[in-house]
This record gives structure tokens, C-alpha cells and sequence, in this order.
């Protein structure tokens, strides 16, 4: 593979196979030269970002013209777009007016700024979400939510529903988040990239290389989480698996988790980790995706023990690369993990630390749920899949 050059939609036949090629490549054809607008909130960390850096190169190789860009606000508007995000999880808010203000007037001036008369938009979570209201629509607009709509506060979700209402299709994870809307509600997952920095192949000495680079040591079995520093990935309850588990296995525990630009707790859930910090625990806040990449290879065991989760690219990430995952049993981890096949899900850090130490303690298990894994992801949660269902849905509108 030559990395100076853009990737294309033939790059990705060896993992989807020359039939999806084929059928995307004619799909696309119908929809050929529209152009078509990604909008969301960061460039850089978190899952949407992912995506997009992926997804948007993709779009433009099949020759729709596809375009990424992102709000721009101070911290105050990325403070109140967070504890909606919170609330759309389940959280309380206290929904004043003021939060309101500072949310609708920056995405006033974004309008300004952005002259969006695109064949399609599709904006991306909550932060763009009021943004339709400036235009005088003349395509679609979409809107594609992330986040786990399991049980969302009433108070946020009313509030954003009249903005959601303008758009002419919602997609999201899961049925489970299925709402009462009037705009219709497409449903499917999103994917990960098999040939991006945090998912193609490394050898064995790259990965040594990473892990010696930031001083992880590999003597013992590796038990890992990456995500961001959120809440909801419960980084505190992974450390008190690990602490359970490490009475019966020897074994050290890495947490990573870089920062994003629309997360303002990041720093602060970080900080309170720090002093959980010792030899065998070891807590990084870096943005490199070949660790990323490095640590799920290496990991014995990679966790995902979220309370809430819209998807989880990080547990689909760890089974492509034949590791098994223990995963939260919550939102979108319960249709990557089917328990006790290619992975394990739980409910608490007790049941977490049983698993990490029945996977330790047992190598032919390890073997045969990671190549379950990687399988799962085969066929269900590689980019190419999803680019199928954004074609078919744009497709949809102009048919
Ligand atoms: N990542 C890094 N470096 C880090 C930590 C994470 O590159 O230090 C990457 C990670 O590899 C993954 C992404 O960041 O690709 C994180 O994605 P995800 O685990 O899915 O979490 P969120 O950032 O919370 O993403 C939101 C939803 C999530 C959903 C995703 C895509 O919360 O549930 O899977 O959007 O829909």
C-alpha cells in the first residue's frame, strides 16, 4: 500500500469482497457529482471524528462531492453542548435560558459563516443540530445522532425536538432509540476503518516500537481501555475491576484516552484519575493513533465498560484485531458483543473482574473468542457497510 495517495473504494475490496465493491461503486453512480456536506463539532478525537476522516475521503473517491466542516464556539457553547449530551444520556439539567441562549446564538453566527446549499447536509449531533433554522432549506437535510438515546431527560429532548422535526430523515445507532418524531427514523450502525492509522496492520516490531516509545511496559498481560475521559466510559469502575482482578492474576492495566476539542471534561475526569496511578496502572492522555492501534493489538484483554455508549467504535476496533472485549451491557456494545461467543458483556466492575481473569487464566479461550471477533466485525462493522447505507439513504431522496 502507498500511503501518498488517497484511498479509494478499491482499497477495501480484500475485507468487503469484489461483489460490495461492485454494488457501491453502481449505487454511487446514481447519486455521482451531488454535493453533499458532513457537519459536526471536531476535527480531531472522539468517534465522530473518526468517522468523518474516513467516511468523507471515501464519499469523494466514488465521485460525490463531499465536503467536512465543524462549529466553531468558545468553551462556554461546548459547556452547555456537553451537558446536553450528558442529559441525552439520562443525566438531570438544569435547562435555563441562558444555556439555551448561548447554544442558539452561536449556532446563529455559524450560520453566518457557513452558506450551506448543498444537494444534501447531514449534520451530526446535537452541537450543529439548530442550524436549519437559518436557511431557507432547499435539499435534504439530515440528521445523524450518536449518542445513546436509551432514556434521554424529557426536559433536553423537547426542547431540541422542533429543530430535530425540521430535518427530513433522523438516523440513528440503534431501534432502541427509536423516538416519537415526526421525521422519519433510519436506523443502522456506524463502522470502523480497517485501513485507517488505528486499524491497519502493524507488525510485531511496530507495535513494540509504540509501547516502548511511551514507557508501557509488556512483561505482564496487558488489560486496556481506550476512550475518552468521559463518565460514561466508567473509568473508574475498569480500575476497580482491574484492582479485583489483579488479586488472581498478574497482569497491568492501561487507561488512554486523548482529549477532544468538544469535550470540556475531559481534562477534569482525567485529573481525578491521576492518583489512582502506580506502577501497573498506567493512565495516558495522548492523541496517537498508532498506540491506539499498538495497545489493541497487544492487549490481552481490551474493556469497554461503559454505563452508556451510542455505538462504541473502540470495542469493534479491539475484536478486528482478534482481542476479545468485555463491554459494558449497555447501547450499542450489546450488538458488537454477543456474550460469551466473542467476548463477554457485564454489568458491574465484580463481573468485569471475573472475566478478565477467566481470559488471563485461559489462552485456547482468548484465541477462540478473538477470531469470533474479528469475524463479527468482517461482516457487520467495517466502513464499507455503512458507506452503503449513507449512498442508499442519499439515493432515497433522489430517486
Ligand atoms: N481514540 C483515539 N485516541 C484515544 C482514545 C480514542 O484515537 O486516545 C479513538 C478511538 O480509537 C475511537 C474513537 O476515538 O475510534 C472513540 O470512539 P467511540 O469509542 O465510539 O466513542 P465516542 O467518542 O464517545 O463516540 C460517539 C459515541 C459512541 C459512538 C461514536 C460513533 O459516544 O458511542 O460509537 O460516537 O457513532
Amino acid at each position: 500500500m502507498d500511503w501518498n495517495r488517497l484511498i479509494t473504494i478499491k482499497d477495501y475490496e480484500p475485507f468487503a469482497g469484489t461483489e460490495a465493491i461492485r454494488r457501491i461503486e453502481e449505487k454511487a453512480r446514481a447519486i455521482h457529482d451531488l454535493h453533499v456536506i458532513h457537519m459536526n463539532s471536531t476535527y480531531s478525537g472522539g468517534g465522530v471524528s473518526q468517522i468523518l476522516s474516513s467516511l468523507t475521503l471515501l464519499m469523494n473517491s466514488l465521485g460525490i462531492q463531499t465536503g467536512w466542516r465543524v462549529v466553531h464556539g468558545p468553551p462556554d457553547f461546548f459547556s452547555v453542548t456537553k451537558k446536553f449530551h450528558n442529559a441525552l444520556q439520562g443525566d438531570e439539567i438544569n435547562l435555563t435560558t441562558r444555556k439555551k441562549q448561548i447554544y442558539e446564538q452561536v449556532i446563529c453566527e455559524n450560520a453566518a459563516r457557513n452558506h450551506l446549499d448543498h444537494d444534501i447536509v447531514i449534520i451530526h449531533d446535537p452541537q450543529p443540530l439548530p442550524l436549519i433554522q437559518h436557511y431557507r432549506k432547499k435539499s435534504p437535510w439530515i440528521w445523524r445522532c450518536h449518542i445513546d438515546l436509551s432514556s434521554p431527560n424529557r426536559n433536553v429532548w423537547n426542547y431540541l425536538v422542533p429543530f430535530i422535526e425540521k430535518y427530513d430523515a433522523a438516523i440513528f445507532s440503534c431501534r432502541d432509540y427509536h423516538q416519537n418524531l415526526r421525521t422519519p427514523q433510519v436506523f443502522f450502525m456506524p463502522a470502523i476503518d480497517p485501513l485507517s492509522i488505528v486499524n491497519r496492520e502493524m507488525s510485531e516490531k511496530e507495535v513494540d516500537e509504540r509501547l516502548e516509545h511511551y514507557g508501557i511496559p509488556t512483561d505482564l498481560p496487558l488489560v486496556v481501555q481506550i476512550s475518552r475521559f468521559d463518565r460514561w466510559k466508567d473509568p473508574e469502575g475498569v480500575i476497580k475491576a482491574y484492582k479485583i482482578a489483579r488479586k488472581r492474576v498478574d497482569c497491568t492495566l492501561v487507561l488512554l484516552g486523548g482529549m477532544a476539542t468538544d469535550d470540556p471534561e475531559g481534562a477534569e475526569v482525567y485529573r481525578s484519575l491521576i492518583s489512582h496511578r502506580e506502577e501497573r496502572i498506567i493512565i495516558l492522555s495522548r492523541q496517537d493513533g498508532a498506540l491506539v492501534n499498538a495497545l489493541q493489538r497487544r492487549a490481552a484483554v481490551v474493556l469497554q465498560k461503559s454505563i452508556r455508549e451510542g455505538f462504541g467504535l473502540t470495542v469493534s476496533e479491539a475484536m478486528w484485531k482478534g482481542t476479545p472485549v468485555i463491554g459494558g451491557n449497555t447501547g450499542g456494545i450489546r450488538y458488537q458483543i454477543q456474550d460469551g461467543v466473542n467476548g463477554f458483556l457485564v454489568s458491574s466492575a465484580e463481573e468485569a473482574a471475573e472475566r478478565i481473569v477467566e481470559i488471563l487464566e485461559n489462552p485456547e479461550l482468548r484465541e477462540k473468542m478473538g477470531q469470533a471477533a474479528r469475524e463479527t466485525v468482517r461482516q457487520k462493522f467495517l466502513l464499507t457497510r455503512s458507506l452503503e447505507e449513507y449512498i442508499d439513504l442519499i439515493g432515497s431522496f433522489e430517486a
